[in-house]
C-alpha cells in the first residue's frame, strides 16, 4: 500500500513560511510510526510550503494531511478534488479535533486526537478499502516511539525536531494544548531521547515541547545532565514558560540546559497587559518576578525571544509601544502575534459573541483581527502589529539584540539567534509589502 501525507501550507497563499527551515515534525513522526508497525507500507512525505503538490498527479492509495486551524480551507479544497478522483483522504490534528463534524464532510476518516493506539487498525483498514468515518485516539505511554524518519523529503532542512513530553498541565484559555492532549503531563523516557538525538545525523533541532523546563523540574534536570554526556556537537532552541525559572533549582536547570545544547528558549510571557493575562488565565503560569527570569536565561548565555499575544479584547493602543519598548528594556526579541481564539479553546466561547462574519479559518493565522475590540478596527490593529513587526525587526535592532547575548553563550547562541531572527524579520517585511504597508 501506498501512502502519501502531506503537510499544508502556511499562512495565505503558503507566502508567510517561504524559506521555514524546519522540517515538518509529525510527517517525520507519522511515517516513523507507519514503518515501525507496518515496514512494507510505502510511505512518502510532500511539505507544500516547497514543493507543489498537485492532486492530479499523485499515486498513493491513502493521503493523510496534518490540519492546523489556518491550513484547514486548502486542506479541504484539495481532499475534495482527492476524493472525487477516487483516493481515501485521511484528516488527522488539532484543527480536525475540535472540530471533528466539519472535517468529516472533507474526508474518508478523520483521526481525532493522538495517532499512535488507532493508526494500527486504520491502515488495516485501508488495505481493505473499508476506512470507519471516526478513529478516536486516547493518551499513549510515551515509550517506545519511533524515531523520526528524515531521509523521505525531497528538500533539504536546517532543523529537525526531538520531543520530551505531552500534555500541559496550565490551562490557558488561548491555547489547544492542555484539551489536546491532557493536562496531566507525560514524558518519554530520558535514555530513548537522548539515544535519537544522540543518534540523528542532524546538527540542529527545535525542542518540540510545549514547556521545554516546565514540566518536573528534577526529571528535566536528569535529562539535560544525559543530554549534556551523550549528545556532543547538537545545538537546539525550544519554548518554555517563565515559573519554572523561579524554582530554587532554576539555576542548576539553566546550566545543564546550556551543556545540553540549548541555544534559545521562546519563552510565554504571553501579554503585556495584565488584565489580558487575567482573561487568558495564564498569570500563575508566570510568577511574580518575571524580568528577573529572564536576566537568569540570559546569564546563562541563552538567548530569548518572547512569545507574545496584542490585539485581544483587554489590550489597548499603547500596548504595541509598550511590547517594543520591554524588548529594549530587556534587551530580548519577541515574536508578536495577533491574538486568535482558536476553536475548541476556551477563548473561542468567550470572543464569540464578538466574531467577525465571513471569515474562512485561513485568517486564523496570527496576523489577522477575526474579532471586534472595544476601541480599535481591525484594520488598525492589523496595522499596528506590522508596525510592530517591522520596528523590533529592523536589521540594525537585530544585530544590537545579537551583540548583547552573554559571552558565555558564543558562538551558538549568537548564531542561533541571527538564525531565527533574520528570517522572521525578512517574512514579516514581505507581509508587509504584500499588505501594501512598506
Ligand atoms: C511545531 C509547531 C509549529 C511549526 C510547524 C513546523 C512544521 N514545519 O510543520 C510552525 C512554527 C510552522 C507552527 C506554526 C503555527 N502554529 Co504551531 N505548533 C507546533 C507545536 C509546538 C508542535 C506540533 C508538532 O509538530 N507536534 C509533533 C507531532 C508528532 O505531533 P502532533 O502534531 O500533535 O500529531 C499527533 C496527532 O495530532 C496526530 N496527527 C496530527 N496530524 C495528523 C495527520 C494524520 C493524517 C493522522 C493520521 C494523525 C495526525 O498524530 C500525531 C501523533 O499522535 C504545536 C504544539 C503542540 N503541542 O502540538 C503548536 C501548535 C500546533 N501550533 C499552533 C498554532 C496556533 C500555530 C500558528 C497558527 C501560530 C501563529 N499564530 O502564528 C502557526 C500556523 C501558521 C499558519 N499560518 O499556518 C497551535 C494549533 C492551534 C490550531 N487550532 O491549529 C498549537 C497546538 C500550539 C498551541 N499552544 O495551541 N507550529
Amino acid at each position: 500500500m501506498k501512502l502519501l501525507l502531506i503537510s499544508p501550507p502556511f499562512g495565505e497563499k503558503g507566502q508567510m513560511s517561504k524559506g521555514l527551515p524546519i522540517a515538518p515534525p509529525v510527517l517525520e513522526y507519522l511515517a516513523g510510526l507507519t514503518l515501525q508497525i507496518k515496514p512494507d507500507v510505502k510511505v512518502e512525505l510532500i511539505d507544500a510550503n516547497k514543493e507543489l503538490f498537485d492532486p492530479d498527479k499523485l499515486d498513493a492509495d491513502i493521503v493523510g494531511f496534518t490540519v492546523l486551524t489556518p491550513q484547514a480551507p486548502w486542506v479541504y479544497k484539495m481532499a475534495d478534488k482527492l476524493r472525487a478522483s477516487g483516493r481515501q483522504v485521511v484528516l488527522g490534528g488539532i484543527h480536525v479535533t475540535a472540530l471533528p463534524d466539519e472535517a468529516k464532510a472533507h474526508a474518508d476518516a478523520v483521526v481525532l486526537g493522538e495517532a499512535e493506539t488507532i493508526w494500527n487498525e486504520l491502515l488495516e483498514d485501508a488495505e481493505k478499502n473499508r476506512l470507519k468515518t471516526v478513529y478516536e485516539g486516547t493518551f499513549p505511554e510515551l515509550s517506545g516511539l519511533p524515531a523520526p524518519v528524515t531521509n523521505l523529503w525531497n528538500t533539504k532542512y536546517v532543523y529537525g525536531y526531538f520531543q520530551t513530553s505531552r500534555g500541559c498541565p496550565f490551562s490557558c484559555t488561548f491555547c489547544s494544548v492542555h484539551k489536546f492532549f491532557g493536562g496531566k503531563v507525560r514524558m518519554r523516557p530520558i535514555d530513548e531521547v537522548v539515544k535519537e538525538v544522540a543518534g540523528s545525523s542532524r546538527k540542529l533541532f527545535w525542542g518540540i515541547d510545549d514547556n521545554i523546563w516546565g514540566v518536573n523540574t528534577g526529571k528535566t534536570i536528569e535529562l539535560y545532565r544525559e543530554m549534556a554526556k551523550s549528545v556532543r556537537g547538537k545545538w537546539w532552541f525550544g519554548s518554555g514558560d517563565i515559573k519554572s525559572l523561579q524554582h530554587p533549582r532554576s539555576q542548576e536547570l539553566l546550566k545543564y540546559a546550556r551543556k545540553a545544547g540549548l541555544t534559545a528558549v521562546l519563552l510565554g510571557w504571553e501579554s503585556n497587559n495584565m488584565s489580558s493575562l487575567e482573561e487568558y488565565k495564564a498569570v500563575t503560569k508566570q510568577g511574580r518576578e518575571r524580568r528577573d527570569a529572564i536576566k537568569k536565561i540570559r546569564d546563562h548565555g541563552i538567548e530569548v525571544m518572547l512569545f507574545i499575544m496584542v490585539g485581544g479584547r483587554q489590550d489597548r493602543r499603547e500596548d504595541y509601544e509598550g511590547i517594543f519598548n520591554l524588548c529594549e528594556e530587556l534587551k530580548v526579541s519577541a515574536h508578536p502575534v495577533m491574538t486568535t481564539p482558536f476553536p475548541g479553546t476556551e477563548l473561542y466561547d468567550i470572543y464569540k459573541p464578538y466574531l467577525i462574519e465571513g471569515f474562512d479559518w485561513d485568517s486564523y493565522d496570527g496576523n489577522h483581527a477575526v474579532f471586534e475590540h472595544p476601541t480599535m478596527s481591525p484594520r488598525d490593529r492589523e496595522e499596528a502589529i506590522i508596525r510592530l513587526r517591522s520596528d523590533l525587526f529592523s536589521i540594525p535592532k537585530i544585530l544590537q539584540r545579537i551583540s548583547q547575548i552573554s559571552w558565555r553563550g558564543f558562538p551558538m547562541s549568537h548564531i542561533t539567534s541571527w538564525m531565527v531572527q533574520f528570517p522572521q524579520g525578512r517574512a514579516f517585511k514581505q507581509y508587509a509589502r504584500d499588505k501594501g504597508m512598506v
